[in-house]
């Protein structure tokens, strides 16, 4: 029988396929760790163990061995398949664990689950976290960007191990104690709806310049180098140039131009916009990029429409200079409706779930080691600090002199779409929520008067308290107090 281990270790890893083993280093690589290891299949143990001798890791066969060679309280952090396998890791480190051990899932959960699990798991006295990590395998290995929610009490022990692996913004680790149970997966949830709304404009503004003016993808490169120098530098500009620069080696074509143009989701966006259509959120930039990877996705619906009417005439633009630099400031303008609106599903979250989330901290942890990292988000934690109450992030001062500057050319570009027959979802669907948003009066009247037509369901006025319903099928004569259906 096997002598129990030496409580060593501080921290540990379950689940040790990619994210899990370059965390692992990661966490061995950071001054007073000591890192127990652990996955299902064994070899992945031994083969991480032996390739990384430098990292100290205290390997074990079992859950059992594991738990033993870590000291109290216990955390240990969860990489494994989002789901059920999840769930089986959970219950089986509950057997292990006591009373104050902490288990942290840093898998891509679902937030519900995440809410599940906690509930669950703290009813036998162990604390669970909910932590996004952003930024891919290099940022587990060199340095994420870390949003975990659970408990004060977790955070505690928590805290330091995590800020000692976190990417590195401005002198500023890239982690906060995003608010307890799901709060830290819906923020990472949310962070990915962004990332597609963000990817989807530059793919707009590729298209569009390329279309409109003829350039080539490697012209193309040249000007989103230029952009990566201004407002908009980021690190998917950054390699948006790269990209486009790419050659193909067996064709010599632009790579771009190889790639089958059907774009995948692993789903996260789709949780992103499900979760504000619950909670009545317009996210529109978010949705549009999902359905444009959808519509992308479907080769025998595109082949059947290829044969449908465009333009008359092949599109282009008098003045290239002049319609890049719009493309530029349009979409800058439709990135901070995008921001303004993920923002805004996390504040309605926050306020359905009961977290105390802060917003501008959170601006601040997304600046290094994930995808979405960029100078802007300096902009959004600004905005919170000066106004921690504010409604409408495109409304603050900033953004709201960033919109006036771009607005003329926005409307351009969007028309020049329209025009040329070319898609830009996300650019017209940004440009139409702003318009809606600081409208004075929006056609939601008709379709309250539409509703209390048909199905009875009232109506307010703007110059009277109360509830209203007009008899449609009577006389036509206007009532007061009726109920609400
Ligand atoms: P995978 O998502 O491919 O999962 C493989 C790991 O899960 C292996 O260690 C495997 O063990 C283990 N596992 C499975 Br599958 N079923 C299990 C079970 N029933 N019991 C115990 N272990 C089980 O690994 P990954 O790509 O490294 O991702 C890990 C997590 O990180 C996932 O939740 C993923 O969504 C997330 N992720 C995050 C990012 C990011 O940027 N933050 C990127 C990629 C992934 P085995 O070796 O015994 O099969």
């Amino acid at each position: 029988m096997a002598t129990a281990k030496e409580a060593q270790a501080n921290i540990g890893v379950v689940g040790l396929a990619v994210m899990g083993s370059n965390l692992a280093r990661n966490l061995a690589s950071r001054a007073g760790n000591t890192v127990a290891v652990y996955n299902r299949t064994y070899e992945k143990t031994d083969t991480l163990v032996s390739e990384h001798p430098e990292a100290g890791f205290v390997p074990s066969k079992s859950l059992q061995e594991f738990a033993d060679s870590l000291r109290r309280p216990r955390a240990a952090i969860i990489m494994v398949k989002a789901g059920a396998p999840t769930d089986a890791v959970i219950n089986q480190l509950v057997e292990v664990f006591e009373p104050g051990d902490i288990i942290v899932d840093g898998g891509n959960a679902l937030f519900t689950d995440t809410i599940r699990r906690e509930k669950a798991v703290r009813e036998t006295g162990i604390n669970f976290v909910g932590t996004g990590i952003s930024g891919g395998e290099e940022g587990a290995l060199k340095g994420p960007s870390i949003m975990p929610g659970g408990s004060a009490e977790a955070w505690e022990t928590l805290g330091p191990i995590l800020t000692s692996i976190a990417a590195v913004a401005e002198g500023e680790p890239c982690v906060t104690h995003v608010g307890t149970d799901g709060a830290g997966h819906v923020v990472k949830m949310i962070h990915t709806g962004i990332e597609y709304a963000d990817m989807q404009l530059i793919g707009e503004a590729y298209d569009l310049i390329r279309r409109g003016t003829g350039k080539s993808p490697a012209e193309i490169a040249d000007i989103f180098e230029e952009w990566n120098r201004g407002e908009l530098e980021s690190y998917l500009i950054e390699i948006t140039a790269e990209v486009l620069r790419q050659v193909d080696a067996e064709t010599g074509r632009p790579l771009v131009d190889v790639i089958l143009d059907q774009a995948g989701a692993k789903g996260t966006g789709a949780w992103t916009v499900q979760t504000a259509l619950d909670l009545g959120i317009p996210v529109s930039g978010i949705a549009e990029a999902v359905f444009a990877r959808s519509l992308s996705s479907k080769p025998d619906q595109r082949a059947a429409a290829s044969g449908l009417p465009g333009p008359a005439e092949e599109w282009t633009v008098d003045d290239p200079d002049g319609f890049v630099e719009d493309v530029r400031r349009a979409l800058y303008a439709s990135k901070i409706v995008a921001y303004s609106q993920g923002f805004d599903e996390i504040v309605a979250g926050a306020e359905q779930y009961g977290w105390d989330i802060k917003k501008g901290e959170i601006a601040k942890i997304w600046r290094g080691g994930c995808i979405i990292r960029a100078q802007f988000l300096n902009r959004i934690t600004d905005a919170y600090e000066e106004n921690s109450g504010l409604v409408a992030l495109l409304t603050a001062p900033y953004f709201r002199e960033a919109l006036t500057g771009a607005e003329p050319a926005w409307r351009r570009v969007v028309i020049a779409a329209v025009q040329g027959g070319i898609p830009a979802p996300a650019f017209s669907s940004s440009l139409a929520y702003y318009d809606g948003l600081r409208a004075d009066r929006l056609p939601a009247a008709l379709t309250q008067g539409l509703r209390d037509f048909f199905g009875a369901h009232t109506y307010k006025r703007i110059d009277k308290e109360g509830t209203f319903h007009t008899l449609w099928s009577g006389d036509r004569t206007e009532i007061e107090g009726v109920d609400t259906h």
